[in-house]
């Protein structure tokens, strides 16, 4: 007998938006098969559900395409969300995940990848970096334990895995800093089993040079 149609997601095991989709996927305990792609070397079938071909892309059971990250969260919780992290202030989540993936993730990359961006040191565009986002981050979560509200909600998940390349360009320099609630906060997410049963590697990965 057929097994029944699966959810695919296309994937690069250390992309930040892809870490939030497959996370909040495994939360929702949605089945899903993941394609980890070479961003060098992308598939045709890829290319074919999602011309603009960024991962993740979610290709539904039913066939429906979901080309962005935040939006394949929200499918997945809307199926089954245990723990509510669905269940919080959209303008409060609006705010964190725009802040987040419009001013901190070109932040994230010219000082992650500096060498491109010459025209500052590696340690000015890290301070804008911490300026425009690291701070207000730790001012929020030096008031409540998570992001949004009192319990964690899916701002929490969509943002660490970009807090999580930001700390590792210089690890030492990181952990010197006066942010133990951005520190504390990122360390319960790594520490997760969520995050390390989303991390681990599958048979069918190909690795890829290309850093992200
Ligand atoms: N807005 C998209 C952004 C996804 C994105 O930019 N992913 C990167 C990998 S981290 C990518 O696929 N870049 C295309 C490439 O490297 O060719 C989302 O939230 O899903």
């Amino acid at each position: 007998m057929d097994s029944p149609p699966q959810s695919l997601l296309f994937s690069f095991r250390r992309c930040p938006y892809a870490i939030r989709a497959r996370m909040a996927l495994a939360q929702a305990c949605v089945p899903v098969r993941i394609h980890e792609v070479a961003l060098r070397d992308k598939p045709a079938e890829l290319l074919a559900a999602s011309p603009k071909a960024t991962v993740p892309v979610l290709v539904t059971a039913r066939g429906d395409v979901i080309e962005e990250s935040l939006d394949v969260m929200r499918w997945a919780l809307a199926q089954n969300d245990p723990d509510g992290w669905l269940d919080c202030d959209a303008e409060a989540t609006r705010h964190w995940t725009t802040l987040n993936d419009i001013t901190f993730k070109p932040l994230l990359d010219r000082y992650k990848y500096s060498g491109r961006h010459p025209e500052q040191t590696p340690e000015a565009h890290r301070r804008a970096a911490m300026v425009a986002f690291v701070q207000p981050l730790n001012n929020q979560l030096q008031q409540s334990t998570w992001l949004v509200g009192d319990r964690v909600s899916m701002a929490d998940v969509a943002l660490f895995p970009f807090v999580r390349q930001f700390a590792g360009v210089d690890k030492t320099w990181f952990d010197a800093q006066a942010i133990g609630a951005v520190q504390g906060w990122l360390q319960h997410w790594l520490d997760s089993s969520l995050f390390h049963a989303v991390m681990e590697k599958t048979v069918t990965q190909k690795t890829d040079a290309q850093s992200v």
